[in-house]
Protein backbone atom coordinates (compact mmCIF):
# COMPACT_ATOMS: atom_id res chain seq x y z
CA UNK A 1 0.00 0.00 0.00
CA UNK A 2 1.20 3.22 -0.56
CA UNK A 3 0.01 6.77 -0.50
CA UNK A 4 0.73 8.73 -4.08
CA UNK A 5 1.49 12.53 -4.43
CA UNK A 6 -1.20 14.49 -5.71
CA UNK A 7 -0.83 17.21 -8.44
CA UNK A 8 -1.62 21.02 -7.27
CA UNK A 9 -3.66 23.16 -9.74
CA UNK A 10 -2.17 24.45 -12.13
CA UNK A 11 0.33 22.11 -12.51
CA UNK A 12 0.22 21.81 -16.58
CA UNK A 13 0.33 17.84 -16.03
CA UNK A 14 -3.38 18.21 -15.41
CA UNK A 15 -3.92 18.93 -18.48
CA UNK A 16 -2.64 15.84 -20.15
CA UNK A 17 -6.00 13.63 -21.69
CA UNK A 18 -5.59 10.27 -20.66
CA UNK A 19 -5.11 7.15 -22.73
CA UNK A 20 -6.94 3.96 -22.67
CA UNK A 21 -6.33 1.42 -20.76
CA UNK A 22 -5.41 -1.70 -22.87
CA UNK A 23 -4.63 -4.59 -20.35
CA UNK A 24 -6.13 -4.84 -17.07
CA UNK A 25 -3.03 -6.50 -15.36
CA UNK A 26 -1.75 -6.56 -11.77
CA UNK A 27 0.20 -3.51 -12.41
CA UNK A 28 -3.85 -1.62 -13.04
CA UNK A 29 -4.88 -3.36 -9.68
CA UNK A 30 -2.40 -1.84 -7.72
CA UNK A 31 -2.53 1.21 -8.88
CA UNK A 32 -6.37 1.24 -8.57
CA UNK A 33 -5.56 0.23 -4.85
CA UNK A 34 -2.90 3.17 -3.90
CA UNK A 35 -5.36 5.34 -5.71
CA UNK A 36 -7.87 4.16 -3.47
CA UNK A 37 -6.17 4.23 -0.32
CA UNK A 38 -4.53 8.14 -1.44
CA UNK A 39 -8.66 9.01 -1.84
CA UNK A 40 -9.43 7.57 1.33
CA UNK A 41 -6.68 9.57 3.36
CA UNK A 42 -6.65 12.76 1.74
CA UNK A 43 -10.38 12.64 2.31
CA UNK A 44 -11.88 12.73 -0.51
CA UNK A 45 -14.36 11.34 -2.67
CA UNK A 46 -13.00 10.39 -6.19
CA UNK A 47 -9.08 10.41 -7.84
CA UNK A 48 -8.92 10.33 -11.32
CA UNK A 49 -5.01 8.53 -12.20
CA UNK A 50 -4.18 12.09 -13.77
CA UNK A 51 -3.97 13.88 -10.64
CA UNK A 52 -1.39 11.23 -9.85
CA UNK A 53 0.81 11.96 -12.82
CA UNK A 54 -0.54 8.77 -14.57
CA UNK A 55 -2.30 9.44 -17.70
CA UNK A 56 -4.53 6.43 -18.15
CA UNK A 57 -8.28 5.92 -17.75
CA UNK A 58 -8.34 4.62 -14.15
CA UNK A 59 -11.08 6.56 -11.90
CA UNK A 60 -11.95 5.31 -7.93
CA UNK A 61 -15.12 7.07 -6.19
CA UNK A 62 -16.84 6.52 -3.06
CA UNK A 63 -19.50 8.60 -2.09
CA UNK A 64 -20.65 6.59 0.74
CA UNK A 65 -20.04 8.16 4.48
CA UNK A 66 -18.31 4.54 5.42
CA UNK A 67 -16.12 3.57 2.69
CA UNK A 68 -18.22 0.70 1.91
CA UNK A 69 -18.70 1.61 -1.89
CA UNK A 70 -15.44 1.62 -3.94
CA UNK A 71 -16.24 1.96 -7.30
CA UNK A 72 -13.29 1.50 -9.56
CA UNK A 73 -14.02 2.58 -13.48
CA UNK A 74 -11.51 1.53 -16.32
CA UNK A 75 -11.79 3.33 -19.16
CA UNK A 76 -15.25 4.62 -18.80
CA UNK A 77 -17.62 6.75 -20.62
CA UNK A 78 -20.57 8.44 -20.26
CA UNK A 79 -23.58 7.33 -22.65
CA UNK A 80 -26.41 9.20 -21.64
CA UNK A 81 -27.05 12.30 -19.79
CA UNK A 82 -30.05 14.04 -18.70
CA UNK A 83 -31.24 17.00 -15.95
CA UNK A 84 -29.40 19.45 -14.39
CA UNK A 85 -28.33 20.08 -10.84
CA UNK A 86 -25.70 22.40 -9.52
CA UNK A 87 -23.46 22.32 -6.52
CA UNK A 88 -20.57 23.20 -5.16
CA UNK A 89 -17.54 21.45 -5.86
CA UNK A 90 -14.10 21.34 -4.35
CA UNK A 91 -10.74 19.33 -5.86
CA UNK A 92 -8.08 17.31 -4.28
CA UNK A 93 -5.72 19.18 -6.80
CA UNK A 94 -7.59 23.12 -6.10
CA UNK A 95 -7.32 22.17 -2.26
CA UNK A 96 -9.14 25.34 -0.10
CA UNK A 97 -11.18 26.57 -3.34
CA UNK A 98 -15.07 25.38 -3.55
CA UNK A 99 -17.62 26.78 -6.33
CA UNK A 100 -20.71 26.14 -7.71
CA UNK A 101 -20.70 23.85 -11.25
CA UNK A 102 -23.57 22.79 -13.34
CA UNK A 103 -23.53 19.04 -14.20
CA UNK A 104 -25.99 16.53 -15.37
CA UNK A 105 -28.23 15.11 -12.64
CA UNK A 106 -27.95 11.60 -13.95
CA UNK A 107 -25.55 10.04 -15.85
CA UNK A 108 -24.86 6.41 -17.76
CA UNK A 109 -21.86 5.46 -17.74
CA UNK A 110 -20.11 2.09 -19.21
CA UNK A 111 -16.84 0.77 -17.88
CA UNK A 112 -14.64 -1.61 -17.42
CA UNK A 113 -14.25 -3.11 -14.07
CA UNK A 114 -10.82 -4.65 -12.53
CA UNK A 115 -11.68 -8.08 -13.67
CA UNK A 116 -12.35 -6.46 -17.15
CA UNK A 117 -15.54 -7.19 -17.37
CA UNK A 118 -17.84 -4.61 -18.94
CA UNK A 119 -20.52 -2.95 -16.87
CA UNK A 120 -23.17 -0.09 -16.65
CA UNK A 121 -24.10 2.34 -14.18
CA UNK A 122 -26.83 4.59 -13.84
CA UNK A 123 -26.31 7.62 -11.24
CA UNK A 124 -28.07 10.73 -9.84
CA UNK A 125 -26.72 13.16 -7.86
CA UNK A 126 -23.23 13.26 -5.85
CA UNK A 127 -22.52 9.93 -7.56
CA UNK A 128 -23.21 11.50 -11.06
CA UNK A 129 -21.32 14.75 -10.06
CA UNK A 130 -17.94 12.57 -9.01
CA UNK A 131 -18.19 10.81 -12.20
CA UNK A 132 -18.51 13.89 -14.38
CA UNK A 133 -15.61 15.50 -12.22
CA UNK A 134 -13.92 12.64 -12.49
CA UNK A 135 -13.85 11.66 -16.14
CA UNK A 136 -13.06 15.88 -16.97
CA UNK A 137 -9.84 14.81 -15.31
CA UNK A 138 -8.74 12.23 -17.76
CA UNK A 139 -9.66 15.01 -20.73
CA UNK A 140 -7.73 17.59 -18.80
CA UNK A 141 -10.08 19.40 -17.66
CA UNK A 142 -10.62 20.67 -14.11
CA UNK A 143 -13.57 22.46 -12.50
CA UNK A 144 -11.73 25.80 -12.09
CA UNK A 145 -12.03 25.78 -15.70
CA UNK A 146 -15.88 26.18 -15.59
CA UNK A 147 -15.69 29.36 -13.44
CA UNK A 148 -15.19 32.82 -15.07
CA UNK A 149 -11.57 33.97 -15.80
CA UNK A 150 -11.39 36.32 -13.06
CA UNK A 151 -12.16 33.81 -10.39
CA UNK A 152 -9.81 31.49 -12.26
CA UNK A 153 -6.80 33.74 -11.31
CA UNK A 154 -7.65 34.66 -8.13
CA UNK A 155 -7.29 30.71 -7.67
CA UNK A 156 -4.17 31.23 -8.73
CA UNK A 157 -2.98 33.30 -7.01
CA UNK A 158 -4.66 32.34 -3.72
CA UNK A 159 -3.04 28.48 -4.48
CA UNK A 160 0.22 30.10 -5.32
CA UNK A 161 0.40 32.79 -2.18
CA UNK A 162 -0.07 29.11 -0.54
CA UNK A 163 2.34 27.53 -2.18
CA UNK A 164 5.09 29.95 -0.70
CA UNK A 165 4.25 29.90 3.24
CA UNK A 166 4.41 25.72 2.94
CA UNK A 167 7.19 25.91 1.04
O1 LIG B 1 -13.33 14.96 -2.74
C1 LIG B 1 -13.92 15.55 -3.65
N1 LIG B 1 -15.12 16.12 -3.39
C2 LIG B 1 -15.97 16.61 -4.37
C3 LIG B 1 -17.05 17.39 -3.96
C4 LIG B 1 -17.94 17.89 -4.89
C5 LIG B 1 -17.76 17.62 -6.22
C6 LIG B 1 -16.69 16.85 -6.66
C7 LIG B 1 -15.81 16.35 -5.73
S1 LIG B 1 -14.48 15.35 -6.26
C8 LIG B 1 -13.31 15.64 -4.98
C9 LIG B 1 -12.11 14.72 -5.14
C10 LIG B 1 -11.38 15.07 -6.42
O2 LIG B 1 -10.71 16.04 -6.59
N2 LIG B 1 -11.53 14.24 -7.42
O3 LIG B 1 -10.96 14.50 -8.61
NI1 LIG C 1 -10.77 16.64 -8.71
Amino acid sequence: MALLPILRYPDPRLKKVAAPVERIDESIRTLARNMAETMYEAPGIGLAATQVDVHKQLVVIDVSEDKSALLVLVNARILERAGSQAGEEGCLSVPGIYDKVERAERVTVQYLDLDGVERTLEAEGLLAVCIQHELDHLTGKVFVDYLSQLKQTRIKNKLAKQARITA
